[in-house]
């Protein structure tokens, strides 16, 4: 069964808290507009980005529950920081809630958090969505990376794992390696020839 778009909205603000439900329109029209410029189709974006935190409110007992029944590889820094699964329970749950079968949408959902090596254009799309979205105050410098956003979006990407990794450094988190390993892609990848 195929929801419209508006049916998911319609779940999603009963099931979000309002904040949350304010930074999913907000990542839902953000990845549309990165859609129309990086030539993307639009309705994958708008669900991807729609639905990216679907799982951001559940139980970590839960979370834990549905990545293991879909067998989603769980690392040992996940159990430690469950809340570091929500991209892979939220692709499960837009799978068997929400009837999303395209592994192009669910992976954009599955790799929002920490990204991956060599993402696809809907992956970054989303990616750098979620940290740009208007509704979003906190992160330094978000006037230039929305700007640069609509230039490259790669070199987005990186400056959004730098200035991630930057902030989980000074605040004494714990650093899950794949966060590590993308901001080093894209780093050899953007500055190899320096
Ligand atoms: O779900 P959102 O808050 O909209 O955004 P998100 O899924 O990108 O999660 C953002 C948080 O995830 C942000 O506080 C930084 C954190 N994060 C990203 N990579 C790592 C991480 N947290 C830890 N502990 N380790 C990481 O490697
Ligand atoms: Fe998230
Ligand atoms: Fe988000």
């Amino acid at each position: 069964m195929r929801f419209s778009i508006e049916d998911i909205q319609n779940k999603l603000r009963k099931n979000l808290k309002g904040s949350r439900f304010i930074h999913t329109l907000g990542v839902e029209y953000t990845s549309v507009c990165l859609a129309m410029k990086y030539e993307e189709d639009l309705e994958k974006a708008e669900l991807a980005g729609l639905l990216h935190d679907c799982a951001k409110e559940l139980p970590e007992k839960k979370m834990i529950k549905i990545c293991r029944n879909h067998g989603e590889k769980i690392s040992k820094m996940e159990f430690e920081q469950p809340f570091l699964l929500h991209g892979k329970a939220g692709a499960c749950i837009a799978k068997d809630k929400f009837g999303i079968e395209d592994e192009v949408i669910l992976n954009a959902i599955r790799y929002h958090t920490t990204g991956r090596p060599a993402m696809t254009l809907l992956e970054k799309i989303v990616f750098v969505a979620d940290y740009i979205e208007p509704n979003r105050k906190k992160a330094d410098r978000l006037p230039e990376l929305r700007r640069l956003a609509f230039e490259n979006l790669d070199e987005t990407v990186l400056q959004i794992l730098e200035q991630t990794l930057d902030y989980l450094e000074k605040t004494g988190k714990q650093i899950d390696r794949h966060t590590m390993i993308t901001r080093d892609y894209y780093k050899k990848l953007l500055r190899s020839s320096e």
